[in-house]
């Protein structure tokens, strides 16, 4: 395709959208100030570089073993570089603290910002902002699956230091990139089997979280986030940190709610918990991924779930009030490609959710006419929307179609066959 036949393309797609009351170049401005926060673990299989060697614990998993993956800071910069590339608007990245870049063996309860300033330096370059998450899994220390609530208090205590101490790292992103980040707290904490008592465990983890947000961090740097989960590998029978437990905490503290689309019961969705929990939370943070059987991170995918999910954010007009983030990680496939195609499918599902006929699907609401709403939704679902989002890639510095899929293929016979 030539970028005249996109062109072209996208004057006829303008046309269209124009009849059904759209302003097509108010989207895609719309669509510029969106940033979507890749995350950095896709790029290693969660192995980060505190010891790589370890086994990635907490119930979480990653099979297959396409070659490439990246081995230290500098590698996984470059995949991050190519993918960037790749993908049209603005980007974000999303660490987790055992992606620490020095030499120095740091315990985990110890990290300050200077093991971090090479990502701060190179988003700086690359004008991004940076999140952040404490990881509490993949270490002696988390053994026993449990973490902030685990009934040792000395155990209990390194992992509330290292989530203190990822804060200040976080802080530290907020003030150098001036752009505040997005702290998410994940632990694995829970059973396999059936606990006699519940509450003890939750309570632990509520007063483990208070100590870690006990500091006030300015919101213009740093924002709390608590990510909720229904089970994990191991965690079959009792999740500490459940989705109830934490709605409650972000509702009663006040931090930012995490709603990871793989953490929830096979039918349901969180496009659906949006509203419900905007309502009453000041904002969210998301990680997009793709529950699968039992594994919730697969690659993101334009399925009706990620529109949906976009179709509430543009619908509600709440993109100022929740950070999209991914979460999922495939060895099975090439990396980049993966974090490509995921965030590609995001902005893909935000644009058609921003060229829909708003309007008029109000108007058939406000009148009880479902027909004419279906038949709104449905004659959206194949409109030119494609050719504005090629025009978008075009006129953003991104390749348009699978040019991108070339680029990846270069540097995997290129680069990823000699690692
Ligand atoms: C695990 C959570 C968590 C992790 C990352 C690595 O189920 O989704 O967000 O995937 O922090
Ligand atoms: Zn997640």
């Amino acid at each position: 395709m030539t970028d005249q036949t996109v062109e072209k393309a996208f004057a006829q797609a303008q046309a269209h959208f124009a009849a059904t009351g759209v302003d097509v170049e108010a989207a895609l401005a719309r669509l510029d100030q969106v940033a979507v926060s890749l995350h950095c673990w896709q790029g290693d299989d969660v192995r980060g570089f505190e010891n790589p060697e370890a086994a990635l614990t907490g119930g979480i998993q990653v099979s297959g073993n396409y070659i490439g993956r990246a081995r230290t800071p500098d590698e996984l910069r470059a995949d991050l570089d190519l993918a960037m590339s790749l993908i049209p608007g603005r980007l974000r990245l999303n660490l987790h603290a055992i992606y620490l870049d020095t030499d120095e063996k740091v315990r985990r309860d110890e990290i300050q910002p200077k093991h971090f300033q090479s990502w701060v330096d190179w988003a700086s370059r690359k004008d991004i902002g940076l999140d952040f998450n404490p990881s509490c899994f993949s270490h002696p220390l988390s053994a026993d699956n449990l973490t902030l609530s685990h009934p040792d208090p000395g155990i209990r205590r390194f992992w509330i230091d290292h989530c203190k101490a990822s804060r200040r790292v976080s802080e530290h992103f907020g003030r150098s990139l001036g752009s505040p980040s997005v702290m998410n707290i994940w632990v694995p904490d829970g059973t396999k089997d059936y606990p006699a008592d519940r509450f003890g465990p939750r309570a632990r983890l509520r007063d483990a979280l208070d100590e870690v947000l006990a500091e006030p961090i300015s919101r213009a740097f740093h924002k709390d986030a608590v990510e909720g989960k229904l089970f994990g590998i191991g965690a079959e029978a009792f999740t500490v940190g459940s989705n109830e437990f934490y709605l409650a905490y972000a509702v009663k503290r006040g931090t930012l709610l995490c709603l990871d689309a793989g953490h929830f019961h096979p039918t349901e969705v969180i496009s659906d918990k949006l509203s419900a929990v905007l309502s009453l939370v000041d904002e969210v943070l998301l990680h997009v991924s793709r529950p699968m059987r039992w594994d919730s991170d697969h690659v993101v995918l334009l399925d009706d779930e990620t529109q949906a999910i976009a179709n509430e954010l543009v619908r509600g007009d709440v993109l100022h009030r929740v950070a999209i983030g991914l979460d999922f990680f495939d060895a099975s496939i090439n990396r980049i490609a993966a974090w490509v195609i995921g965030t590609r499918n995001m902005k893909k599902a935000l644009l058609k959710a921003m060229l829909e006929p708003r309007a008029a699907l109000l108007e058939a609401e406000a009148h009880g006419d479902g027909t004419r709403r279906m038949a709104l939704f449905e004659e959206h679902r194949s409109s030119p929307w494609g050719a504005v989002w090629d025009y978008f890639c075009l006129t953003r510095g991104a390749p348009v179609g699978l040019r991108w899929l070339d680029r990846v293929k270069a540097h995997e016979r290129d680069v990823l066959v000699h690692r």
